[in-house]
């Protein structure tokens, strides 16, 4: 610590300042402890750094009395000037891979018949993380070594590093701490530290992670461990190397509960599943789950439960035959970057798409994958003919990552934005400030038409269910709509002659296009589709203007007054109205009764039930429950999901569910149908405000 000594000596330092420092040392502890390992915490962060900082001023004042497993001692030192080996004494072994369940059967059946048993074999289960495997050795328990996997017979000394991991711990809990311990597991980055490093490197002009993986190596393999320090990595123990001192339980999973005690963080999906069969299951319930986990998994690793049979198994090259990862579907490969097109969306931007030779990724087959936009493809220097690292998680759309520059040959072409739509043939044209090219052709081009049907129809939007893109499409393509406005005169005929389309669905499309004519204002706006108008905007502009036409002329002044708009936002909602083709499709869709309901006829809808919370339940006459939180919010209210105690009053219409019964049971006041119009009369200027 590059602090000044202390000239008390350690004789006369207040016993009761030892005393201090001893117990705020072992609260840390024991906080850090239940917040990485039990993930319990049971104090604020708040109240955690008061006390760390307490922690710290007390060392400075009495720096003697500065241990080296202070918690206050994660903050990295000097830098070193390399890393020394380390030899592992147990070599670091690699994980055999399944890649489908009948190599998981295969890998149960060669296992039982060396071990001579008829019976389920029992296994320990977790999903297998992506990161960097590392040892960490404790002598008396106290960590004096850690090191990366390397080779697996030596890796890297990288304990200063190591040491600033939170997660970590410097030293063992419990009073009986083996001799010796190494226990191994992966340092990794979770999902959203990632994204926040990356957004941090990119701003300071330095290097940017791909994936968890490299992020944990790279920041492993800092000399400055100061550097580390401020890289947010975590830690995951996955099993133990060798042990002195201490009787370990015979089973893994037992084992990983031990070493959870003495206070390593281990997965919380950790099972015992009791044959082959429930691992195959469990596989797919951690698959399903993938992409909601906080952090990056790439398969699931099974091990023989019990340790007495692992060592009976063997190891067979360097990979122990009593285990396997049973892996994803990967989720990057390569592929070559054969052309690329561009997408017109339905504000006429130009998407570039990378047409791909088709390969496997994450279970499916791509051709296709995003390219985001055009600043993206020279930062990342992605060229036509390029051989490219694609990428496919989950839904998400399947993105280009990166080129592999190594095996890039020759001169290649970066690709070109086209001067002209390649759907209208109108101009495209880039606005100053902006990363987006845009078609000027508006709704005179056919892309941009079907994609604001596509959007008007959405969930979000107008929700007009069984009105999906395909069939948007194919509208389109016969000619029996042009705009929004065409929707409501379709008929049972000319939908019945569709393909693939019998008569009972065109009936349902009629009847949920109906069904859409009751609408609220907030979703009429956002439906439009008007650039940057999201939903919080649209309702921002409902309360405001409380109907659709004043949005006709307002002024760009006028608009800015509305929370949430801008210049930006103010010039587009202007643009839009100003459009003569588009202030009719709004009055075509009004006159086809298109409706939401009327509240006071123009300016800003006085807040008079502010600071209340309603909740809807069960079905109002004459409004659906979108119209009715629409009213409420229009008068300043907020409306709420569920009912607690903090709720003012449940609505309650016919069959209103299990939320009356909790409105009761917290003696929240309950509104009927009655009450709610007189609410809503009440709560009109000029009219009473009861609840
Ligand atoms: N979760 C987990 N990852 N992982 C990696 N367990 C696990 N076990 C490993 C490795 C290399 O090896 C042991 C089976 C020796």
């Amino acid at each position: 610590m590059s602090i000044a000594k202390s000239t008390v000596p350690r004789s006369i330092i207040p016993k009761s300042t030892i005393a201090e420092i001893d117990q705020l040392r072992d609260e840390l502890e024991l906080h850090n402890y239940q917040y990485h390992v039990l993930d319990a915490p049971q104090i604020t962060d708040q109240a955690y750094d008061r006390m760390f900082r307490r922690l710290q001023d007390l060392e400075q004042e009495f720096p003697q009395l500065v241990s080296p497993d202070s918690p206050t001692q994660r903050v990295g030192s000097a830098p070193a000037s390399h890393f020394e080996p380390v030899v592992h004494e147990v070599a670091m072994l690699s994980l055999a891979n399944a890649f489908d369940d009948n190599e998981m059967l295969d890998f149960d059946r060669k296992l039982r018949e060396r071990l001579e048993q008829d019976d389920d074999l029992v296994y320990c289960a977790e999903p297998k993380l992506d990161g960097l495997a590392v040892s960490l050795l404790y002598e008396a328990g106290e960590l004096v070594r850690a090191a990366t996997r390397g080779d697996g017979r030596s890796g890297e000394n990288i304990t200063a590093n190591v040491r600033t991991i939170k997660s970590i711990p410097l030293s063992l809990r419990g009073d009986a701490v083996p001799r010796r311990i190494e226990v191994r597991g992966e340092v990794y980055m979770e999902i959203e530290a990632l994204a926040k490093l990356n957004r941090a490197q990119l701003k300071a002009g330095a290097k940017v992670f791909a994936n968890p993986r490299n992020a944990a190596a790279g920041s492993l393999r800092l000399l400055d461990s100061r550097i580390t320090a401020s890289r947010p990595l975590t830690f995951c123990c996955y099993g133990i190397g060798q042990s002195d001192g201490v009787d370990l339980p015979p089973s893994q999973y037992e084992q990983m509960l031990y070493l959870r005690d003495i206070g390593f963080p281990t997965s919380r999906l950790m099972e015992q599943p009791g044959s082959i069969g429930d691992c195959v299951e469990y596989y797919q319930r951690i698959m399903a789950m993938r992409e909601q986990l906080a952090f990056d998994i790439d398969g699931v690793v099974f091990k023989l439960d019990e340790v007495a049979l692992q060592r009976e198994a063997g190891f067979v090259s360097r990979a122990p035959r009593w285990a396997i990862a049973y892996k994803f579907p990967a989720q990057e490969v390569m592929t070559r970057l054969l052309d690329v097109d561009f997408q017109v969306g339905r504000t006429g931007a130009l998407t570039p798409v990378a047409r791909l030779e088709p390969v496997a990724v994450g279970g499916v087959m791509v051709s296709n994958a995003t390219l985001h936009n055009m600043d993206e493809i020279e930062r990342k220097d992605v060229r036509i003919g390029d051989v490219v690292i694609l990428r496919r998680a989950g839904d998400v759309i399947p993105e280009v990552v990166a080129p592999v520059l190594q095996q890039r040959v020759g001169e290649l072409e970066l690709p070109k934005m086209p001067s002209n739509c390649p759907v209208c043939g109108s101009e495209v044209l880039q606005q100053s400030g902006q990363t987006a090219y845009r078609c000027v052709g508006g709704l005179f081009c056919a892309a941009q038409r079907k994609e604001a049907i596509k959007h008007y129809a959405s969930r979000k939007a107008l929700d007009i269910e069984g009105l999906g893109d395909k069939l948007v499409e194919q509208l389109i393509e016969q000619g029996l709509i042009d705009s929004v406005a065409d929707l409501y005169g379709l008929t049972l005929e000319q939908l019945s002659e569709l393909d693939r389309m019998a008569e009972k669905s065109a009936q349902n499309l009629l009847d949920a296009l109906d069904k859409s004519r009751a609408t609220t204002l907030a979703r009429f706006i956002y439906a439009l589709g008007i650039r940057e108008v999201g939903e919080a905007t649209a309702e921002a502009l409902a309360q405001y203007f409380a109907d659709i036409t004043p949005l006709f002329d307002v002024d760009v002044e006028t608009l800015q007054r509305v929370e949430d708009v801008g210049p930006v936002v103010a010039d587009n909602i202007r643009h839009f109205f100003d459009q003569r083709e588009n202030r009719d499709i709004v009055e075509r869709l009004m006159q086809q009764g298109v409706n939401w309901p009327q509240s006071d006829a123009s300016g800003q809808q006085e807040q008079t039930l502010i600071g209340n919370t309603y909740v809807i339940s069960g079905s109002l006459e004459g409004m659906s429950r979108d119209q009715a939180a629409s009213l409420l919010k229009a008068r300043g209210a907020r409306v709420s999901g569920s009912v607690s105690a903090k709720t003012t009053a449940l609505i309650a219409g016919e069959s209103p569910g299990s939320k009356l019964a909790k409105a009761e049971a917290l003696g929240v006041a309950i509104i009927d149908q009655a009450g709610f119009d007189r609410l809503l009369a009440d709560s009109a200027p000029g009219g009473r405000n009861d609840i």
